[in-house]
């Protein structure tokens, strides 16, 4: 049994490692880059470029093993059909989904600002699943995907630690995968929420489930 050193204990690598996909949520120019939803949102974009070299890292490693590799993108249809107005709507920002801004049209899918970051291109063979919610099982068909793939295990990386990647990591506790999510590839607008995420996912005897570094993983996995 191959284990990886986790927080609030060890976690265990399925024994065929085809069971095991690496989750990168939402690491699109939206959340990144000037002009897009997050800085829309009054967010300070640019801490989060911090980790790209961690999620490439990881991304790399996946390929050359060539596991299983799920890239999410958070979106909407031109006309805006599958944007229940509740979200629509949220917040006092001028700029709002569906808006002209320097990066196209905020938050829409095929629009520039929302293409996965350059240095994480998806390759032919990976999923690119296209989200109108914050998790990624929400309106999407992503569990049968993996239930068709036998995939059990989810290793979690990408933007924001609190909104976007707790919720898909909560969504696919409750379905049964068991979680990992690897702390040095997520990041937050809020320093404070990415501490206090990490804390309330892996409490109580890893309620929702584990936490470990990039190390680990990459250690284990070479
Ligand atoms: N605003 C914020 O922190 N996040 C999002 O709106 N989406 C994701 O987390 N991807």
């Amino acid at each position: 049994m191959t284990t990886i050193a986790a927080q609030p204990y060890e976690y265990e690598l399925p024994e065929d490692l085809q069971c095991c996909a690496l989750v990168i949520i939402d690491m699109q120019r939206d959340f990144l880059e000037l002009g897009g939803f997050g800085d829309a949102l009054g967010n300070d974009v640019t801490r989060l470029q911090a980790i790209v070299p961690t999620v490439k890292q990881l991304l790399e490693t996946f390929r050359q093993l060539n596991l299983p590799i799920i890239h999410t993108l958070e979106c909407h249809k031109p006309d805006l059909s599958d944007c229940p107005p509740a979200k629509l709507h949220r917040g006092k920002s001028s700029l709002k989904i569906g808006d002209a801004g320097p990066m196209g049209r905020i938050l829409i899918d095929g629009e520039p600002g929302n293409q996965i970051i350059p240095e994480l291109t998806p390759l032919s063979g990976e999923i690119v699943l296209t989200k109108s919610g914050k998790g990624a099982f929400c309106r999407t068909d992503l569990e049968l995907q993996l239930h068709r793939k036998g995939i059990t295990h989810l290793l979690f990386t990408g933007v924001t630690t609190e909104v976007c990647v707790q919720t898909t990591m909560r969504e696919a506790n409750d379905r049964g995968f068991e979680c990992l999510l690897i702390e040095d590839a997520t990041d937050s607008y809020f320093p404070e929420f990415k501490i206090a995420t990490i804390e309330m996912l892996r409490a109580q005897g890893g309620i929702i489930g584990w936490t470990t570094t990039a190390e680990e993983v990459i250690s284990v996995l070479n």
